[in-house]
């Protein structure tokens, strides 16, 4: 696609050049404020004696624009369940109180708290009483109570702070911002990258600003690689938090391979493998020390909570490693 101001990207993925030329993310003074409020709360509790995990969950996918009003785009078929499920789990893993997430998600993807209820129609919840209010169906009388208590609970007590994003522009912008204000946790703080995040996109100086004509005959596309910010955040954004990063692949030949290879590449501490034709039923957690499959046992369980809870064992031994270093931080 010809650019309209004439410019191109860099033949190389170049991380300045994707934050210069990305539209201005929506809301940043805002979502800034609640994020420093969000860590100063933490960093306040942290130091009446008791220190707060902070955790960021990214989950579903990214899209890509192709046109700057944009009416199509690329997307992947991420759902968002693993972030919201880890996300729960992290919360019941670390113990209520000792943990807060910034839960980072896909608009419109899974939430947390929100898995057992019904997906097909929120209508279905809601039967109208007699006296024409709306109450709740009574066989999802007991499930409904819970997801909202818990949730309840969670945002009251200043556990979890939702920030959303829909393209790979907003979420990169999000990402550097969270990284970057969780910078002062240092070995506390610990990423947890589930979202699918586009390989490719169009660089916004690119792109057409109007709708592609269909009249123009067949598309001839041209997209930019999406620079690999999984090195910037580790070397510059938080370089002391721990870093879990998700490799997806369709072969499963070269699955454990790249997934080593990103966990090298990138100085992941943990990479989690999975493959999308059994992503639900099976993950490999690859690390330094060695493999560990981590399964699901039936239909009703999820692999997550093995997986969390693994994790926020690795994430323990990391602060204590760092010991001096976490303690001095708060
Ligand atoms: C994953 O592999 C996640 O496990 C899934 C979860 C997207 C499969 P759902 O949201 O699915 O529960 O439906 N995420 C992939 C993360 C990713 O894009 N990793 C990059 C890569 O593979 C590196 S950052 O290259």
């Amino acid at each position: 696609m010809d650019s309209k101001k004439g410019s191109k990207a860099p033949g190389s993925p170049d991380v300045e050049y994707f934050f210069n030329s990305a539209p201005p993310l929506k809301g940043r003074v805002q979502t800034s404020q609640k994020l420093k409020e969000f860590v100063e709360k933490i960093v306040r509790s942290s130091e009446s004696g008791r220190p707060i995990r902070v955790v960021c969950v990214t989950s579903g996918g990214t899209t890509v624009p192709l046109e700057q009003r944009c009416v199509r785009y690329i997307d992947n078929f991420s759902s968002g369940y693993r972030g919201a499920t880890s996300t729960e789990y992290s919360c019941f893993f670390y113990k209520n109180g000792c943990v807060s997430i910034i839960f980072s998600n896909f608009r419109g993807s899974c939430q947390p708290y929100c898995r057992y209820l019904p997906h097909d129609s929120f209508l279905e919840l809601f039967d109208i009483a007699e006296d024409s209010t709306i109450k709740v169906c009574e066989s999802h009388d007991t499930v409904v109570k819970r997801s909202i208590k818990d949730y309840r609970k969670a945002v009251e007590e200043g556990l979890l702070l939702k920030i959303p994003f829909t393209t790979i522009f907003e979420y990169l912008q999000i990402l550097q911002m969270v990284a970057t204000s969780m910078n002062c946790l240092k070995s506390l703080g610990m990423f947890y990258l589930a979202a699918a995040v586009s390989d490719f996109y169009v660089p916004w100086e690119n792109m057409v600003e109007h709708k592609i004509q269909s009249t123009e005959g067949p598309l001839d596309m041209r997209l930019t690689q999406v620079p690999k910010m999984l090195s910037v955040l580790r070397k510059d954004w938080a370089p002391s938090a721990f870093c879990i990063s998700f490799k997806l692949e369709t072969d499963p030949d070269i699955l454990l391979q790249k997934a080593d290879m990103a966990m090298q590449k990138y100085s992941m501490h943990i990479v989690v493998a999975n493959e999308l034709a059994n992503y639900k039923k099976e993950v490999t957690v690859v690390t330094s020390r060695g493999k560990t499959k981590v399964c699901s046992h039936g239909k009703d369980h999820d692999l997550e909570a093995e997986l969390v809870d693994l994790l926020v064992d690795r994430h323990f031994e990391h602060i204590k490693k760092c010991g001096s270093e976490a303690n001095g931080a708060l």
